[in-house]
Parts: C-alpha cells; structure tokens; sequence
C-alpha cells in the first residue's frame, strides 16, 4: 500500500483511533483477542458509557433511544436537514472478534472528531449510531436496532427470549429503554439523507489484492428458521431399529440434504449454516424425542435464495415421512438482499483514488446494519482487510494502518455526503 497514505494524507488520528480500538475490547474481554458482549448486558452498557464519552469529545450530543441505540448527534449548518447517517454494531458474538462492528463506530467516531478539530460544520447533521442487537444470537433474530428506526420490526419481537428466559423487552428496559416507547424512536423515511457504514471485510478478497479497502456493492440477505423434529423418546436397547422414530437421526438426514442443496449450484453465491443444534432431554440410552436446530441461508440473489428455501422444505418433509417423524419450520428473520447505491459508491471510489488505492469492489456475503437501512434510504459500505477473512472467531484481526486508511475513507466520504 502506498506509504504517502499513512503518513501526510492522514486527516483523522490514526493513534486516538487504535488507543479507542484497544480501550473497547476490554470490555467482555475473552482471552488474549476475542470478546463476548452480549447484545443489551451489562457489559455492552459498560461499553455503552465509554463510547457515549467519546462522542461527546468528538463534540456530539448523545442519546439512547428506546430500541437500544446509542446515538451521537453532530449539527450541520442546517439543524432540519435529512441528517447523513453513520455507524455500525459494538454487541459480538458469544466468543466473537474484536473488529466486527467496532470499526464502523469508532472510526465514524473518530471522523466527527476530525471534523469538530478542524472547525469543519457540515451543511447537513450527522448521527452516529451503535445499533443495538446487529448480531441476533441472544434472541435469536438480528439487526434489530436498524429495524427499529426503519419500521421493520415484526409482532411479537419484544416477547423473544434468551436462553435464560429473559424477554428482549425485560432485557430493553434494564438497560434504560422504555420499550413502551419505541414508536418514538423510529425515523421517518425523509428524515435519513443517506446512511454510510465501515466494516471489516470478514473475507479473504482484500488480502488477496493487496488492498486495505474495498467498496461494497451488495450485500447478502439472510433468512433464519428454526427446525423442530419431533419423533418418539424409547429405550435405546429394546426399540427395533426398524421401529424407531428417531428425531436426530431424521435431522442429521436434514441437515446433509440442506448442504447439499445449497453446494448444488458451483457458481452459486448462497450459503447454508446450521449454526446451533439442540437435543431435549439428551440422554446416551434414550432415543431422542425432540431435536431442534437453525438455519442461516443467504444469497444476494433473492430468487435462488427461495428456489433453496422451496427445495429444503420439500426434502425436510420427505424425511420426516421416511422415519415417522413431524417437522415444524419457524421463520426467525427473513431481510431482502440489497445493491448499494451507485452514486455513493462513486462518492467512495473517487475519495478511494484520491486517497492513491485500487479499491476493489465487492459482495458482502455477510449481513450489516447498512442492509436494513436500505429500506429508508440510499446507502454505501466500505470495508477494510482482514486477516485471511478470519470474522466470528476470536483470531479476527485488522493492522491499524488499514483501519486508518478505513477511517480516512469514511471520513473524507462524509464529509462528501453531508457537505463540507
Ligand atoms: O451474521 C452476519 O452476517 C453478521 O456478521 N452479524
Ligand atoms: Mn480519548
Ligand atoms: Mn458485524
Ligand atoms: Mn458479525
């Protein structure tokens, strides 16, 4: 990468950028490199409370809506305007990496910052925000921060529960929400001038063009379901093979033929996870009764995404027929995949080439806060390296140039967007 954009090209702090990286990832701190900080615990209010002081040193008012956002507010030269909107997620996964969603916060951080040491107000207002729950392990359904202000969120959402029993809504009002509230916390469509969000990669393709950034074209939608199969508990050393109902048996089968529907197209772009698999009851000589497990199918293209969702339905049915058992599919989460808008990308890929890059553009295959944005707004993405792609796992890393040049990226494409 070229030297010049380390050093005299820089506007933003390089070293106050990676102090504030560093400082956040003590909090749900997991071993040497990774966190768990669980969506609305105590631990992300922690965190909550040094990113709220962070914002206030970059000059920016702060609030917490009632979905669990943290917000930071800097005012444009026009207070009414639509304001240009900026962020991404500080929640992780149960042993996540320290980059995801950071990144995008603390460097949209660090660009107000920049911004208010130069003098520099904007035409238009910028809000900064830690969307709350992008990552959707704890109830079980994601990005539910972005949902929240764009009108996306379904019945019944409120009363999902953690593995301890706990409702999102319990969870929302001791963290200072007041879930009673949130149709006050939501945006209007015109209200929102464009949305704008910095990531890692979480893939390989940087790295392998030596490249520190990337311009995000599309991104990837997901739709989550959770599976039920329900056979017969019996003992393990009296029951016939031929006379069990065996609900893991039938949902092993299930889970191979729903891989081998979505590995069936090489060129394809979907992807098929079961991410979590459970078991009721589990004992060694039982034969198990009630075995449940999730999935995660993506695909930019929405069409083969339910061309895959029609075909697993059918091949989950005719197990459940070949060993007498009942299957109940449940949808968790179903976001649209989306394109980026192209004249933000242009925004990106001409501050890119000033910046002396050959910033490749590229899909996301992983989701963001910036797909649910699209719902209300135009909105583009940039990624920085990482690490051989590595995200979702404590190994995950990103060097402090490239998310320099990531900061410098986003700074100078805000300032484009809110008018300098
Ligand atoms: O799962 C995702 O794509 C995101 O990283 N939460
Ligand atoms: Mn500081
Ligand atoms: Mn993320
Ligand atoms: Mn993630």
């Amino acid at each position: 990468m070229p030297d010049s954009v380390i050093t005299e090209q820089l506007a933003i702090n390089k070293d106050r950028l990676s102090r504030h990286m560093k400082q956040l990832s003590e909090y749900g701190r997991l071993g040497e490199t990774g966190v768990c900080r669980p969506t609305l615990s105590p631990v992300e209010k922690e965190a909550f409370g040094k990113v709220a002081e962070w914002m206030e040193e970059a000059g920016m008012t702060v609030r917490l809506d009632n979905f669990g956002n943290l917000i930071g507010r800097k005012d444009g030269k026009d207070p009414d305007a639509p304001v240009v909107m900026t962020g991404s997620h500080i929640d992780s996964q149960p042993a996540g990496g320290r980059f995801d969603g950071t990144v995008g916060v603390l460097s949209s951080i660090e660009a107000v910052h920049t911004m208010s040491e130069k003098g520099i107000i904007p035409d238009r207002p910028i809000e900064v925000v830690s969307f709350c729950d992008e990552e959707g392990w704890r109830f079980g359904k994601g990005l539910f921060g972005s949902r929240g202000i764009t009108g996306n969120l379904e019945a019944g959402e409120l009363d999902r529960k953690d593995a301890d029993g706990i409702t999102r809504r319990q969870a929302l009002r001791e963290f200072g929400c007041d879930p009673d509230k949130i149709p006050e916390s939501r945006f209007s469509p015109e209200s929102i001038h464009s949305f704008l969000e910095l990531h890692i990669e979480q893939g390989p393709l940087l790295e392998k063009a030596d490249q520190p950034a990337g311009i995000v074209t599309g991104i990837a939608g997901p739709i989550w379901l959770t599976v039920k199969v329900k056979g017969f508990a019996g003992h393990a050393g009296t029951v016939p093979m031929a006379m069990r109902q065996d609900a893991l048996v039938g949902a092993s089968e299930m889970i191979v033929a729903f891989h081998e529907i979505v590995k069936e197209d090489p060129e394809g772009t979907t992807v098929g996870t079961v991410g979590e698999l459970n078991v009721s009851g589990a004992s060694r000589n039982v034969i198990p009764e009630e075995v449940a497990f999730t999935i995660d199918l993506r695909d930019i293209d929405l069409d083969r995404r339910n061309r895959c969702e029609e075909l697993l339905r059918e091949s989950f049915q005719r197990i459940a027929e070949k060993y007498h058992l009942k299957v109940d599919i449940t949808e968790d989460q179903n976001t649209k995949p989306s394109y980026c808008s192209p004249w933000i990308q242009d925004i990106i890929d001409s501050e890119s080439q000033a910046l002396g890059l050959n910033a490749p553009t590229m899909m996301s295959g992983a989701f963001h806060d910036a797909l649910v944005m699209s719902s209300l707004c135009d909105y583009g993405m940039i990624f920085v390296r990482c690490r051989e792609g590595i995200s979702h796992n404590p190994k995950e890393y990103a060097s402090d140039d490239d998310l320099a040049v990531g900061a410098e990226l986003l700074y100078r494409t805000l300032l484009r967007l809110a008018g300098d």
